[in-house]
């Protein structure tokens, strides 16, 4: 990874981080945006660290906790916020709201939140990308609890059977809803599920960017050899609830603030200070401009129309 790529991880982190806190501020005490609000704070680093190492053409699908990705891949925020609000300058119209946002622009073709419903979605582009001989391959993001979908090991049963450039990225956050993932999966490695495929399963440290993009890397470049999929599996954490209406009643204080304690973005921060490449200006330099991004979103947001009602029916398939 060049000193380029890891500020460039840093400062996309700082940006989600930033964007979402901003998120919380709207929905919780500004009361702004209405509905179900889900956050990857603390998993920035799985977002940052697999965009990083993918070209523009490169496909992600996503599910709920998709804002970091979509940032990570380069949409533009303006559009992210405006579409949170529900706003028609949103990337869908105000169609999508948080939840189910695409970004053809930057190849984010789809998230959603039918959890288990994006990882065959990856499987038919991956599919594409092999058959039209395009050098390009498909990262499938979801959570340790969607690998025990019945859709999870189909999709990985055919991807393996056609060698199909594509990355299975499992966020393993040791929560699926309100349940850890000892309570509900027999395995403690989500990665040892890949053997089942023959294909490679390997765990990274999902905190850690500069791991999660060599990771992505080698991976990529194995695709691209034809050599067929993989599993990712990156051990992270949420530090918020699953939603924000969640009281994370069932998240120990003392195991939150450990994670916290190994918050991916001051790690990152901390190396790059060692290795000479971030200054303490330099840091109050991207603070202040992702802030101004963050500002900017509301503010193109908050300016924007909304929606008329005869618009509804349009670009809908029915
Ligand atoms: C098919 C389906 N079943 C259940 C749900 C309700 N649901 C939404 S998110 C979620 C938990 C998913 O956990 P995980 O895959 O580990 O992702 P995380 O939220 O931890 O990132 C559930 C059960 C749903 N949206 N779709």
């Amino acid at each position: 990874m060049t000193n380029q790529s890891k500020l460039e991880s840093y400062e996309t982190m700082l940006l989600i981080r930033r964007f979402e806190e901003k998120l919380t501020e709207l929905c919780k005490m500004e009361r702004k945006i209405p509905g179900m609000m889900i956050l990857c704070t603390g998993q920035e680093a799985v977002a940052a660290g697999v965009c990083g190492a993918l070209e523009k053409d490169d496909v992600i699908i996503s599910n709920h906790r998709s804002h970091g990705h979509l940032i990570a891949k380069g949409a533009d925020t303006k559009e992210l916020m405006a579409e949170i609000y529900g706003k028609r300058t949103g990337c869908n119209k105000g169609k999508s709201g948080t939840l189910h946002m695409a970004v053809p622009e930057v190849n984010a073709l789809c998230t959603t939140t039918v959890v288990g419903g994006g990882i065959p979605i990856a499987v038919g582009t991956a599919f594409a990308q092999q058959y039209k001989k395009q050098d390009q391959i498909t990262v499938c993001f979801f959570g340790n609890g969607t690998t025990d979908e019945g859709s999870f090991h189909e999709a990985l049963n055919m991807a393996a059977l056609w060698n199909l450039p594509v990355i299975f990225v499992c966020e393993n956050n040791v929560y699926a809803g309100a349940q850890r993932t000892e309570h509900i999966t027999k395995i403690k490695d989500i990665a040892v599920r890949a053997m089942a495929y023959d294909m490679p399963g390997e765990i990274v440290d999902g905190n850690d960017a500069v791991a999660v993009y060599e990771a992505i890397n080698s991976a990529r470049a194995r695709c691209l050899l034809g050599e067929g999929p993989i599993l990712l599996e990156c051990k992270t954490y949420r530090w918020r609830g699953h939603g924000e209406a969640d009281h994370q009643v069932y998240q120990p204080k003392d195991e939150i603030d450990a994670w916290m304690a190994r918050c991916p973005i001051k790690k990152l921060q901390g190396e790059l200070m060692q290795e000479g490449l971030l200054s303490e200006q330099d840091i109050v330099r991207i603070e202040a401009r992702v802030a101004e991004t963050v500002e900017s979103a509301v503010d193109f947001a908050e300016k924007s129309p909304w929606p008329d009602l005869q618009e509804a029916l349009e670009d809908v398939y029915v």
